[in-house]
């Protein structure tokens, strides 16, 4: 029998990877959509034809249930979210409503229909829960310290679950996700802020990046590598928690000097703190500048994920390196300004070194 799985959040960059990796399984997929003032499909518009969309928000639970009443879904994946972190710090209450309360809703609409025993329910959870981190690397047992409003609302979300699982015996898991990036990602995160910005200053469009706290660490991993362990966590035998990470981690430092070393303009840095600066190894030329517009109240400032549970239990394990995502951005970035990267990329590709 065909399955049919429900998406929240399907026009997000994790949304669409997932909506694709579903249709190739065979399944029917739904998605929510949020009215927007412009078309904001962009990233399923490949696909449109293929799934079914319904309006809805987070932040609506008579319109949640009513969907869930029509769709009845074998699996719902709840990726919707304000996941922005630095915006959380000015839009608090709603991030809450949407990230926290949100999940609430979702929770209850399933309960309101009656299908809490036979639906599946995927909560996106997020490495932002360890925070200020208390023990390195960071797995499914380690303490949350949340650091941020959006962390706070996560820190209800993955609770809910837990508790609607052991309350309802709902089969309801907690993916702990790290940071996963892609061609898709929105503009305003840091990878592809980076790889776009550094295609512009290739094209000559921009004469210098502008970066917050270039120390920051983070296990970046590929989009298509973490849907694929969504879908594992709802195939299996018992709902449970799992982080999903690749056990790696770079500084946004590392992030840009690799970007720059990719397009063939080497970067060396100078100074310390606001004054420090990414110079042109050759020409002199300042690339990258720190702004304090870019700091947060409050920073996480290194996260390390042990995905050795989910390789035990569910044999998952990422398939693209950080070096072979930024590659696969970076081409993409310097297509959209008419561009191409330079043939050593391809050898920095081969290089056996720490981006691997
Ligand atoms: P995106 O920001 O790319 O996508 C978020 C999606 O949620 C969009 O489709 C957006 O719609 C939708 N959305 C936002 N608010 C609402 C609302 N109130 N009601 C309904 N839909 C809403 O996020 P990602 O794809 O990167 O992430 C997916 C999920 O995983 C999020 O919950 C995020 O917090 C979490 N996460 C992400 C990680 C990452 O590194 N990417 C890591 C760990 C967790 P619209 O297109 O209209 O804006
Ligand atoms: P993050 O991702 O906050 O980890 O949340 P983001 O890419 O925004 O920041 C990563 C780190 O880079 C530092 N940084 C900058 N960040 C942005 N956005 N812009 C800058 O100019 C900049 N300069 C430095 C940040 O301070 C931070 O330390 C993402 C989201 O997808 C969440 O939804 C998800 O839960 C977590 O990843 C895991």
């Amino acid at each position: 029998m065909r399955k049919t799985a429900l998406i929240t959040g399907i026009t997000g960059q994790d949304g669409s990877y997932l909506a694709e990796f579903l249709l190739e399984k065979g399944y029917e997929v739904h998605g929510i959509l949020r009215r927007s003032s412009s078309f904001n499909t962009s990233r399923i518009d490949h696909i449109f034809d293929k799934v079914n969309l319904h309006y809805g928000d987070l932040v609506d639970s008579s319109n949640l249930a009513s969907i869930m009443a029509k769709v009845k879904p074998d699996e719902v994946y709840n990726l919707a979210a304000q996941s922005h972190v630095k915006v959380s710090f000015e839009e608090p209450e709603y991030t809450a409503q949407a990230d926290g309360v949100g999940t609430l809703r979702l929770l209850e609409a399933i309960r309101t229909v009656g299908l809490e025993k036979t639906t599946r329910f995927y909560q996106a959870s997020t490495s932002e829960l360890y925070g200020m981190v208390q023990e390195v690397p960071q797995k499914e047992t380690t303490p949350f310290y949340p650091r941020s409003p959006y962390a706070v609302a996560k820190l209800y979300a993955y609770w809910i679950v837990v508790n609607y699982r052991e309350a309802y015996e709902m089969f309801a898991s907690n993916g702990i996700l790290f940071n996963h990036e892609s061609p898709r990602r929105g503009g305003t995160f840091v990878t592809k802020k980076v790889t776009s910005n550094v295609a512009q200053v290739m094209k000559g469009s921009r004469q210098r990046i502008l970066l917050g706290n270039l120390d920051s660490k983070r296990d970046w991993g590929h989009a298509k590598d973490y849907v694929r362990m969504m879908w594992m966590m709802l195939q299996c035998e018992k709902p449970d928690d799992f982080v999903v990470a690749t056990n790696k981690q770079y500084s946004v430092r590392d992030l840009v000097t690799l970007c720059f070393e990719m397009v063939g303009r080497p970067v060396v840095w100078r100074g310390a703190g606001l004054q420090e600066e990414g110079v042109d190894e050759k020409t002199g030329d300042v690339l990258v500048q720190v702004s304090e517009k870019y700091f947060r109240p409050t920073e996480v400032e290194t996260l390390l994920g042990n995905p050795a549970k989910a390789a035990a239990k569910l044999g998952w394990k990422p398939e693209i390196s950080f070096k072979e995502l930024i590659y696969e951005m970076l081409e993409c970035d310097m297509k959209q300004v008419g561009l191409s990267l330079p043939a050593g990329a391809k050898d920095i590709l081969k290089r056996q070194d720490q981006y691997c």
